[in-house]
C-alpha cells in the first residue's frame, strides 16, 4: 500500500516523513477493509432481506452479536492507530529540537502573495523588526539601528536549508491566514497574523539540481486571496558548504534592505517567483 500511495505523492525528503507515510498507508488499509466489508454487507442485506422473501416485517430484528463484535474490532484498530502511531508522531512534532541539536533557525513571514524568509546571519540572532518600518524595500521592517540585524539575510520565495540539520521555522503572517506547506518535507502549518508558530523538521535529502526541471516548492495551502495561486516559492536543500556560500553571497544585499531606502530602491531579493513590484501594498499589520 505504501509503495502504491508513493506513486501519487511527492518525494519524501524529511526525517519524520516515512513515519507519516506509513501511518497514512495503515489508515488507507483500514479504510479499504471497511469499504469492502461494509459494502459487501450492504449488498448481502439488500438481497437477504428483500421484500419477496420477507413479506412481513420482523419486529424482533437480528439477535446475532456479529455487528457488535465487528464494530468493537474496528474501534480497537482505531485506538491502536491513535495510541500506537498518531500520538507518538504528534509528540515528536510538538517537541522542538534542543539547542544542542544546533538547529538552523529561520523566520518565515507570509504575505499576500509571497513568502519572506529571514535568516539571522552569522551572529545567530534575528535583528529587531518593527511594523512601522515595513516598506517595499524592507518587507520585514528590520530596524537599521539594531546591530543584530546588520548581518541578517532576507530573501523572497527562496528557502535554503542544510541537509541532515534540524530546521526550526518561526512562522507568522503579515496580513491574512496563509498555510506554509512543504510537500516534500511532509510539513504543513497555518501562518496566522500575530502568532509565531515554531515548526521543526530535518531534511535528509538534497534537492534536485536547480538547473533541472524538478523543483521542490513552498506552497500556500490556504486560499488567501485572488493571487493565492501564485504564492509559491522554491525550497533548496544543500550541503553545509553550499548553504554557507549562498548566505555569504546574499549578505551584502541585506544591509541594503535594512538601511532606509529611497522610494525607487530596487527590490532586495533576487528575481523572485512573484516580482515584489507586482505585489499589492497590503499587509502592514502585526508580524
Ligand atoms: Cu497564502
Amino acid at each position: 500500500m505504501e509503495s502504491f500511495l508513493a506513486q501519487y505523492m511527492p518525494v519524501d525528503a524529511s526525517e519524520h516523513g516515512p513515519h507519516l507515510d506509513f501511518l497514512s498507508a495503515l489508515v488507507h488499509w483500514l479504510m479499504l477493509i471497511l469499504f469492502i466489508g461494509w459494502g459487501a454487507y450492504f449488498i448481502y442485506a439488500l438481497f437477504r432481506f428483500r421484500s419477496s422473501r420477507n413479506p412481513r416485517a420482523n419486529y424482533h430484528g437480528t439477535t446475532s452479536h456479529f455487528s457488535t463484535y465487528t464494530e468493537a474490532g474496528v474501534a480497537v484498530i482505531e485506538v491502536v492507530l491513535l495510541l500506537g502511531f498518531s500520538i507518538p508522531a504528534w509528540s515528536k512534532w510538538v517537541t522542538p529540537p534542543s539547542s544542542g541539536a544546533h538547529p538552523l533557525e529561520v523566520r518565515v513571514v507570509a504575505e499576500q502573495f509571497a513568502w519572506n524568509i529571514h535568516y539571522p546571519g552569522p551572529d545567530g540572532v534575528f535583528g529587531k523588526a518593527k511594523v512601522e518600518l515595513i516598506s517595499t524595500s524592507n518587507p520585514l521592517g528590520l530596524d537599521p539601528t539594531d546591530p543584530y540585524g546588520k548581518d541578517d539575510v532576507i530573501t523572497l520565495n527562496q528557502l535554503h536549508l542544510e541537509v541532515n540539520r534540524p530546521v526550526l521555522v518561526h512562522l507568522s503572517s503579515k496580513d491574512v491566514i496563509h498555510d506554509f506547506s512543504l510537500p516534500v518535507m511532509r510539513v504543513k502549518q497555518d501562518a496566522i497574523p500575530g502568532i509565531d508558530f515554531p515548526i521543526h523538521f530535518t531534511p535528509v535529502k538534497l534537492s534536485p539540481d536547480p538547473k533541472s526541471a524538478a523543483r521542490w516548492e513552498i506552497a500556500c495551502a490556504q486560499l488567501c486571496g485572488l493571487g493565492h495561486y501564485r504564492m509559491r516559492g522554491q525550497l533548496f536543500v544543500e550541503t553545509k558548504e553550499q548553504l554557507d556560500a549562498w548566505l555569504k553571497s546574499m549578505a551584502p544585499q541585506v544591509e541594503a534592505a535594512a538601511a532606509p531606502a529611497p522610494a525607487t530602491a530596487p527590490v532586495t531579493a533576487p528575481p523572485p517567483t512573484v516580482p515584489l513590484s507586482s505585489m499589492p501594498k497590503t499587509g502592514t499589520g502585526g508580524l
